[in-house]
């Protein structure tokens, strides 16, 4: 390369000429966030360009993993945001008046890829994905990108893209127009070649003044797109307001188009959902950080898995290391167990692949690192083992006991123990700091939640090889402490009780649900206990009926899985209120003497979702979560709590901490002697605090 001129060290932005073409380079890591000092620097760039007569063409491109990866989603409410704003760097860009080249590696999103679609041309490596994620953090393209990506890419495109961030590869952006050249090998000099070529086509190709692609502006374009997603954007804001911005691409010229844009994206940025939805971006990053952890630990290499049991978990777990590439030693007691459990992976993997989600050949190659074995000494050689068999203290112990005798030193022994005692298991063999709890959510190989739980004498380098290696499976790992539940079931129990208490006082099972459900829950309590299975944990003595759940189980109304449950199913499992429960129901109040009453939805609220901030409140205090936004990565991935509502602790202290208070204490005569006030709640609530910084 010839004369090298950087911009003053302190900018990310630097230039130099190849040619007659200025590289413009921006090394801003870890993904170049478009801050404030990288938009100015391109700014100072096109400027350069501008002033300099040898210049007939640029590229512009980033250092370290990725292409801009979108705004600087930390300036977001600061001043910083507001300085230089991206809609006029884009516009910049786009109105310089020589080719401006976008060369694009990793992740080109938000605002990335808007400074590419203000750009004349965009070069990519085949392994480049592109997006607008936006809608994920309550938001829309903000910088032109609703108008400028269907006019490149078409409009269905551009809704999908938009409406549901999920990002597209390199080869379909070439396919739809967004791509002009898919180049193998090193991008810089292909882009830069790329440059050359296209230094004196006029006029410059701008894609805000592109029609040809506006044609599949069909009314019913929209209507259909909204239909097709009326449940992913079920309680959402955002996703349409971005179908709104895309429409008004099709209805409006450009400058208009990016004034309602601006006008759509300002509406959201006030709102609480985008509020919630970024405080939810950096608090799942969070989760994956162990406080107090010393500099110099180390994770241990995990080569090979072993799994104890082939059941639904043990299946399911085993799967998330087979995709990852992991070789997996799966055990059972008997082979028709064993055959059963490989069978169910293997036709998991095949429904995926026929969603065109895996091709057969991943599957085979997935299933191919899973060795199936009766022989419990097999797992000798393993780093880490995990038992997923029955939910009883005495049969793990029994498990970790034979583990302690064969598994290698330095073998970390996990249980999925969803709410047994850590502590206890490892008290029961020789080697304490080698134990670990990895609680996967059901079905173990799609819920991305992964409690990790630690014990008091958990090593660790234990504990952070099991967090890294959860990241490393695409869950999202949160340290738990030990407790009875340890952070999710936990929160779940006051819910449970409280709900079915509500039952016997005049509540019925589809109230507390649609409760539930017009909060943002994917269910209500009891659509959940019917599709688990009312008969997890059920004593299995037909005679022997104390409450509600024992008497549905007894005449087996166990949920979905019998046809029958708090609900009646047909054949399509769909849902109907039951005459046989509600009965039931009126009788258990009537021999227990319970006064049946008119429940308001509020009462409900106040005892099933109240009682969780509490419960979260007392997790807090006792340190089994590390911090309040663990609490609600816990309940977005692990239960579906509304991401547009932060997760439990958020939406209280969106609620007001007083509030919550206030709900507890109109309830607190009817919940005793279940419920007690956590310390921690009243003590911020009487300080006008909040669970969040
Ligand atoms: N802003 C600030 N920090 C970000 C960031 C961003 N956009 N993206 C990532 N980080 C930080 C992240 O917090 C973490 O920090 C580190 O980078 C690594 O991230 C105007 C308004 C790019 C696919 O939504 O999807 O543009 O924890 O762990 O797994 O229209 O990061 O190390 O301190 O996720 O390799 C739109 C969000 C913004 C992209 C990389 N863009 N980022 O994944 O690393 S809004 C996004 C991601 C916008 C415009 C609008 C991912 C990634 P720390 P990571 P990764």
């Amino acid at each position: 390369m010839t004369d090298v001129r950087d911009a003053p060290t302190t900018s990310p932005i630097s230039t130099r000429k190849h040619g007659d073409v200025l590289i413009v380079l921006s090394n801003n890591p870890p993904v170049n966030a478009l801050g404030l000092a990288v938009r100015q620097g391109l700014v100072a760039a096109i400027g350069e360009a501008e002033a300099d007569d040898s210049v007939k063409a640029v590229v512009i491109a980033c250092e370290g993993q990725t292409f801009f990866a979108g705004a600087d989603v930390s300036e977001f409410g600061t001043p910083k945001a507001f300085e230089q704003p991206l809609p006029t760097v884009v516009d910049i860009i786009e109105n310089c008046s020589k080719p401006v080249v976008a060369a694009i590696h990793g992740t080109a999103l938000g605002g990335g890829l808007e400074v590419a679609l203000a750009s004349h041309y965009r070069v990519a490596l085949p392994t480049a994905k592109l997006g607008t994620p936006e809608v994920k953090l309550g938001l829309l393209p903000g910088a032109g990108g609703t108008q400028r990506l269907p006019r490149v890419a078409g409009v269905r495109k551009a809704l999908e893209m938009c409406a549901t961030g999920n990002p597209i590869g390199a080869k379909d952006g070439f396919d739809c127009g967004l791509i002009d050249r898919l180049v193998e090998g090193e991008l810089l000099p292909h882009a830069v070649a790329y440059a050359e070529e296209v230094r004196d086509v006029r006029p410059l190709p701008k894609s805000s003044e592109r029609q040809d692609r506006l044609n599949d502006c069909t009314a019913d374009v929209f209507e259909t797109f909204v239909k097709e997603n009326g449940r992913k954007f079920r309680g959402f804001e955002a996703p349409l307001k971005n179908v709104e911005a895309v429409k008004a691409a099709c209805e409006k010229p450009y400058a208009e188009g990016v004034i309602e844009e601006r006008k759509l994206f300002m509406e959201l940025m006030s709102g609480t959902q985008a509020k919630a939805q970024q405080y939810f971006f950096f608090a799942e990053r969070k989760a994956n950080k162990i406080e107090g952890l010393a500099d110099d630990v180390r994770p241990r290499d995990i080569k090979k898995v072993g799994v104890i049991g082939a059941g639904t978990m043990g299946g399911g777990i085993s799967m998330n290391f087979l995709s990852a590439g992991i070789p997996v030693t799966i055990v059972e007691m008997n082979q028709e167990a064993l055959d059963r459990g490989a069978g169910i992976m293997r036709k998991n993997y095949e429904a995926t692949a026929s969603k065109g989600r895996m091709t057969a050949q991943q599957v085979e190659q997935a299933m191919g690192y899973l060795q199936p074995t009766l022989d419990f000494a097999a797992l000798a050689d393993c780093d880490l083992i995990i038992e997923a068999v029955y939910e009883n203290m005495d049969v793990k112990k029994e498990i970790f006991g034979r583990l302690d005798k064969i598994a290698k030193p330095g073998a970390i022994l996990a249980s999925n123990t969803s709410y047994l005692d850590i502590n206890e298991i490892a008290s029961s063999i020789s080697r304490p700091g080698d134990v670990v709890g990895m609680h996967f959510f059901s079905p173990a190989n799609v819920m991305k939640l992964l409690e990790v739980v630690r014990g008091d004498k958990t090593s660790p380098d234990v504990l952070l090889t099991a967090m890294q290696l959860g990241k490393r499976i695409k869950k999202v790992p949160v340290v738990a402490g030990v407790c009875h539940g340890f952070i999710g079931n936990r929160m779940l129990m006051p819910r449970q009780i409280e709900a079915t208490k509500l039952l016997l006082e005049g509540a019925s099972p589809e109230q507390v649900d649609r409760v539930h459900v017009e909060f943002g829950m994917p269910m209500g309590p009891f659509q959940m206990a019917d599709l688990a299975g009312v008969d997890i944990g059920w004593h299995r003595d037909p005679n022997r009926i104390e409450n509600v759940r024992d008497a549905l189980c007894a005449i087996d109304r166990w949920g979905q899985k019998k046809g029958a449950g708090f609900y009646d199913y047909d054949e399509k499992r769909r849902p109907t209120p039951s005459p046989v429960v509600q009965q039931i129901i009126e009788d258990f109040a009537k021999k227990q003497g319970v006064e049946r009453r008119e429940i308001s939805d509020q009462e409900i609220v106040e005892r099933t979702l109240y009682t969780m901030v509490n419960e979260g409140a007392k997790i807090l205090e006792e340190g089994i979560a590390q911090r309040a936004s663990d609490i609600d990565v816990v309940w977005v991935y692990g239960y579906g709590w509304p991401v547009y509502r932060g997760g439990p602790m958020f939406w209280a202290d969106t609620e007001g901490l007083q509030a919550i208070v206030d709900g507890l204490k109109r309830q607190e005569e009817r919940m005793k002697p279940d419920f007690s006030f956590s310390q921690l709640l009243l003590d911020k609530a009487a300080k006008g605090e909040k669970f969040g910084k």
